[in-house]
């Protein structure tokens, strides 16, 4: 998977060329293109933003600047996309569909945004990462480039991949590891019963438990096993028990 970013602040993004996915780009299965936008100024102070036209605060990013960069990448058959607030919500779903692509343009605004016209020209998707303002794009395509490349192949072990939270559409169940012991609590007896039938039922009760009190939104999309509704009737009825008292 190849990411080419579009950036005004290529340094931000040292960290992501480290850890986990540098090590996914040793092995070349990841390369993140770093694109310097102010390189393509024509200006002699290197000027890459403007002010609005029809007045306001802040300065927009030139629309010329913008465009040579996208020009000077050599594959532009590539989807293009812009990391903006106006964007569509990002969710686990269109990761998945992202990750299938082999090549990624990644467009990072500034200010108070780019220009209409180059946007209109040349991307082909808006992506906004939640309904939040931040001071540039840069976080976003980062987030962006972290939850794709967990699932090209090689860069994690798939079978935890296909196991997570989301990718079934409901939430984790809990996770515990040694001691047996901690703080006086004791981690639940069934996780040592070596019964992996009783665990895994056990798992899958939690796991709506979890969705059930912290996103029950996500139990409405879910199209639910009748085993799986039998447990959130369980669930139902103990909450409203306890309501009762
Ligand atoms: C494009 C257009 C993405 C990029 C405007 C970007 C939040 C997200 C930006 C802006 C972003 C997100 C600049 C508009 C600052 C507001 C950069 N913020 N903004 N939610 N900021 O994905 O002012």
């Amino acid at each position: 998977m190849k990411f080419d970013v579009l950036t005004l602040f290529p340094e931000m993004f040292e960290p992501v060329k480290q850890s986990i996915l540098g090590r996914a780009e040793e092995k070349e299965l990841i390369e993140i293109n770093l694109i310097n936008i102010r390189d393509f100024s024509q200006d002699k102070h290197k000027k890459v933003d403007d002010t609005p036209y029809g007045g306001g605060a802040g300065m927009v990013m030139k629309p010329d600047v913008v465009y040579e960069a996208y020009q000077s990448l050599k594959n532009k058959n590539a989807k293009v996309i812009y990391l903006s607030p106006q964007g569509k919500p990002l969710n686990q779903e269109k990761v998945v569909e992202l990750s299938k692509q082999e090549h990624l343009i990644l467009l990072c605004g500034h200010y108070e945004g780019i220009d209409q016209r180059v946007i209109d020209e040349i991307v082909d998707e808006e992506i906004s990462i939640g309904d939040y303002v931040l001071t540039g794009g840069e976080l976003p395509a980062m987030v962006l480039i972290d939850s794709i490349s967990r699932y090209v192949e090689g860069v994690l072990n798939q079978e935890s991949v296909e196991e997570e939270s989301f990718s079934n559409g409901i939430l984790e169940y809990p996770q515990y590891t040694r001691p047996e012991t901690f703080l006086g609590k004791k981690v639940p007896e069934i996780l040592q019963s070596g019964h992996h039938g009783n665990i895994a039922k056990w798992r899958r009760k939690e796991a709506l438990y979890n969705t059930y009190r912290k996103r029950p939104d996500l139990l409405q999309k879910q199209n639910l096993s009748q085993e799986d509704r039998k447990i959130l009737k369980k669930i139902e009825n103990i909450h409203k028990e306890k309501e009762e008292k």
